[in-house]
């Protein structure tokens, strides 16, 4: 087969997947559920993010998540122990997810019902950026052990992003990771995107996460006991 021919099959699958995602968005906007999308390497912190932010925000909003993984329900078992309702999203061998699996996911969320809807993606820093789910809003995750370099080497990741968040900055003690660069390198591919320094594991910067987050919040999100 020809590049030619490749290249158009591929812009072919991105156009259908973005009609998808923006098919996907409005149903959600039409029941009053604000979706976000978490990406980050395996192990950089996704769930333990969600975790800090159920803790936060579960009396003012009510939330869900959509676990996807290519296999185990590790994740989704942790989230559902907190009483928050978690659906596990097996993406049988897919790295990312894409807005068809999420389509699919959404029939078995109660959306009416939800007012956040997390979407904890596939591990990995490379074609979940390059994958639209649907969501209102995209946040990448960087963790300090992975390195301040990562911008340069996932541009598109960070290019993707609405909003960053270095985590793991309990490390910043131990490793040479220099969070000047980090945010210099961020800006310079997306300039619009807020830097969140954060600790899941101590909870520190999470209040400034929750604030960042909840100011995207539209007006439109039901909130609970309204
Ligand atoms: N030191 C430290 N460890 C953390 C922090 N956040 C998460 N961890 C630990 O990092 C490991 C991975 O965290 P998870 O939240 O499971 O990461 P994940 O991105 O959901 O991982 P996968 O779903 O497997 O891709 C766990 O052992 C966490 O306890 C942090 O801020 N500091
Ligand atoms: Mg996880």
């Amino acid at each position: 087969m020809s590049k030619t021919r490749i290249l158009q099959i591929r812009q072919d699958i991105l156009a259908e997947n973005h009609a998808e995602a923006d098919a996907v968005r409005q149903q959600l906007t039409d029941t009053g559920c604000y979706m976000v999308n978490i990406m980050a390497s395996p192990g950089a912190g996704k769930t333990s993010l969600i975790i800090r932010t159920i803790e936060q925000l579960r009396n003012q909003f009510r939330i869900a998540v959509i676990e996807a993984d290519l296999d185990s329900t590790v994740d989704a078992d942790r989230i559902s122990a907190l009483g928050i309702p978690a659906l596990q999203l097996e993406t049988g061998g897919y790295c990312h997810v894409d807005a068809r699996m999420t389509a699919s996911a959404l029939e078995q969320v109660d959306a009416a019902a939800t007012d956040l809807l997390f979407l904890e993606n596939v591990g990995n820093l490379i074609c979940t950026a390059q994958s639209e789910t649907g969501a209102h809003l995209n946040v990448a995750i960087l963790s300090v052990p992975e390195g301040d370099d990562k911008p340069l080497k996932y541009p598109i990741m960070f290019r993707y992003a609405d909003i960053v968040l270095l985590n793991k900055a309990d490390y910043l003690e131990l490793e040479e990771f220099d969070t000047d660069a980090f945010r210099r390198r961020v800006a310079a591919l997306n300039p619009e995107a807020p830097v969140c320094l954060i600790s899941c594991r101590s909870g520190a910067g999470i209040d400034e996460w929750i604030r960042v987050l909840t100011t995207r919040i539209p007006d439109w999100v039901r909130r609970t006991g309204k």
